[in-house]
Formats: structure tokens, C-alpha cells, sequence
């Protein structure tokens, strides 16, 4: 189950109390204080972790807590204190405040961890308390209890270049051919149902990262088909790759598609509707002699000075110089950013 958005409840452990005690030995008439600190009470901490792809788990523990510290001892034994949870999370999970909605960590790294929860501390225990003046103290301190709060998880994923368009235009099977994902890829609308990451190798030592994410229909903002809330998925890209199925079967109009996506995307955010993109028109092993649909969209593309790339996700026809666009225009993107 992909699951990206989620409310947990962090109960971090109390601290143990103090204890009250005082030494005693056979012929030691009076024994001085002995009573040992209380442990601490354990922390919650997230942690990003790179095997782990959603907030499922959270779905079904939505309350998570750490142990307490165990309360001091005589013979000034320090109680023991609660063990810390650490809490995996996709790379990629921002934390946020339930209230106002504040960013409080975004765990973009492998291994990035955020204490969210602290343990209390624990109390004196009453050997602590004695001084020269007061040798036979009374007195302990009870543990802190631990922070309790609630938190908004939301799993932005973290990818360099964001798939996008109509259900069926071909984005699952672009992403098996240029990548090692393996999303399923049927011949109806909204196979995919929740997003893939691929990575893809161009050269030795460079690469880059691919997200699938399901298809968008006219009305998707509106909530028609799977909605635009996966496009949260794409919002930290850097550039689009738009699939468009100029083949005659898809029953729409290329230059249309691009139009009604172009739509959603604007109503989903403003910022991405304005990220470079680059058009693939797949499908074009179908097109036969009548290239009409595709020349049609290439001179759209020309004018809103986009490029395409004539593509058969299929057949694996064009896929290079599609790729090869890609990480040159990430480049350049990475140059701007630099300068
Ligand atoms: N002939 C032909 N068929 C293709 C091509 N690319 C994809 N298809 C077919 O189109 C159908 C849909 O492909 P998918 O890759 O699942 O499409 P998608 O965009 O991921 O679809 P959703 O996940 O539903 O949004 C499958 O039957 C593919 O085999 C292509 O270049 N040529
Ligand atoms: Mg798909």
C-alpha cells in the first residue's frame, strides 16, 4: 500500500523517579542516603531511509512510544533508562506541525534523522540531596514525562525528472526501457496507481532519477480520474518529461492532450506548470503513413520553443536521444542554478 500523507502521535517515554533510600549494613548504625537518579525516558526519532518507499507503516501505528527510565535504586543504582525508537521514513518525508502546518524537518538523505519526540529526564534520586548540613535527606525528584506531540507526515518524493500525461500514453513502459523499475504497464488508463522511482545510467559514474507517477485526465484537479495529488511527487523535479500518445487509437487529439495536461498542472501549481519540459511523442510505430498528428504537435512544440522527441516506448525507438536530451538539459539546468 503507497501511502503519502499521515498523521502520528509521538508519546516519548517519562523519566524514572528518584528514589528515597538509605544504606543499610549489619554494624552500620547509620547508614547515609543511597537513593539513585531515575533514567531518562526515551526519545523518538525519524530517520530517512532509502529502503523504505511509503508511510504505510504509520497507517497501521498511527501512536508510537518509547519506554520509560526505570526509577532509581538503593545502593545508588541510576534506574535504567528507556531505549530511543528510531523511526524509518521514505527519503524525501517532511515533518510537519499538525497545527499550522510549519516544515519542521524535510529528510531529503539517506540516514537525515529529526528527534521529534524527547524523552523526560529522570529524577534525583535522595543521595544527591545530601550536604554536609542535611545528611539524611528525605527528598527525590519525580521523572519529567516525555514529549507528547502530533505530527503531519508528507512523502514528497525526490527526483530529478517528473513522467507526466494521459493515462496509457506509454509513461510506465518509457520508465522499464530507460530504467531498472518494473511498474506494471497494462493497456487500460490508471495501471500505475501509485508512483515509481527508476534510476537512469548515462555513463559510468552519472545517472539520474525518474518518477512515474499515474496518469492525469481532463477534470483531474477537480478530482476526475486519480486527482492531481500525486503531482506532489513531481513538485521537487527539475524538469518534465511529457508523454503524448500522437498515435490515431489513443481517440484525442495530441495538440489537445498537451493542452488539458498543461491545464492540470497549472491548477496544481503554478511553479510546476513553468518547469522546462521536454515532449515525447510516443507511440509512433502506430502512425503509418499519415504523420499528420505528429507534425501538427512538433509545430505547437516550435512555436512554445519545447522540444520533442519522437519516441516508441515499445519498440525502444528513439529512447537514446531522448535520454541523452535529458541529461544534457539537467546540465545546463545544474550550470544556471550554479551561476
Ligand atoms: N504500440 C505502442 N504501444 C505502446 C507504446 N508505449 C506504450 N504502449 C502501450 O500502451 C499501453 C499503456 O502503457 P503504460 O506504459 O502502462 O502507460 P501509462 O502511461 O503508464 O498508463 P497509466 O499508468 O495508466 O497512466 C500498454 O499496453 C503499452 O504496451 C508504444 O510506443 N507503442
Ligand atoms: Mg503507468
Amino acid at each position: 500500500m503507497f501511502v503519502d500523507q499521515v498523521t502520528v502521535t509521538l508519546k516519548a517515554g517519562r523519566g524514572g523517579n528518584g528514589c528515597v533510600s538509605f544504606r543499610r549494613e549489619a554494624r552500620v548504625p547509620k547508614g547515609g542516603p543511597d537513593g539513585g537518579h531515575g533514567g531518562n525516558g526515551g526519545s523518538i526519532t525519524f530517520v530517512a531511509d532509502q529502503n523504505i518507499s511509503s508511510l504505510a507503516y504509520f497507517r497501521f501505528y498511527p501512536i508510537i512510544k518509547a519506554k520509560n527510565g526505570a526509577p532509581g535504586e538503593g545502593s545508588n543504582r541510576s534506574g535504567k533508562r528507556g531505549s530511543d525508537v528510531r523511526l524509518g521514513v521514505p527519503v524525501g518525508t517532511m515533518i510537519k506541525d499538525t497545527d499550522g502546518g510549519a516544515v519542521l524537518a524535510d529528510l531529503a538523505l539517506h540516514d537525515q534523522a529529526f528527534v521529534a519526540a524527547r524523552g523526560g529526564r529522570g529524577g534525583r534520586g535522595n543521595a544527591s540531596y545530601a550536604t554536609s548540613t542535611h545528611q539524611a535527606p528525605r527528598e527525590s525528584q519525580p521523572g519529567r514525562p516525555g514529549e507528547e506531540k502530533e505530527f503531519f507526515l508528507e512523502l514528497k518524493l525526490i527526483a530529478d525528472v517528473g513522467l507526466v500525461g494521459f493515462p496509457n500514453a506509454g509513461k510506465s513502459t518509457l520508465i522499464s526501457h530507460i530504467s531498472a523499475a518494473r511498474p506494471l504497464i497494462a493497456d487500460y488508463p490508471f495501471t500505475t496507481l501509485a508512483p515509481n522511482l527508476g534510476v537512469v545510467d548515462i555513463g559510468e559514474y552519472r545517472s539520474f532519477v525518474v518518477a512515474d507517477i499515474p496518469g492525469l485526465i481532463e477534470g483531474a484537479h477537480l478530482g476526475q480520474g486519480l486527482g492531481i495529488r500525486f503531482l506532489r511527487h513531481i513538485e521537487r523535479t527539475k524538469l518534465l518529461v511529457h508523454i503524448i500518445d500522437v498515435s490515431p487509437y489513443s481517440g484525442r487529439d495530441p495538440v489537445e492532450d498537451f493542452r488539458v495536461i498543461m491545464k492540470e498542472l497549472e491548477a496544481f501549481s503554478p511553479e510546476v506548470a513553468a518547469r522546462p519540459q521536454i515532449l515525447a511523442a510516443n507511440k509512433v510505430d502506430l502512425l503509418g503513413a499519415d504523420k499528420s498528428r505528429l507534425v501538427r504537435l512538433r509545430r505547437m512544440a516550435s512555436r512554445k520553443k519545447i522540444p520533442v522527441f519522437a519516441i516508441s516506448a515499445l519498440k525502444k525507438d528513439g529512447l537514446k536521444p531522448l535520454v541523452e536530451a535529458v541529461a544534457r538539459m539537467l546540465d545546463e539546468l545544474a550550470e544556471k542554478r550554479g551561476a
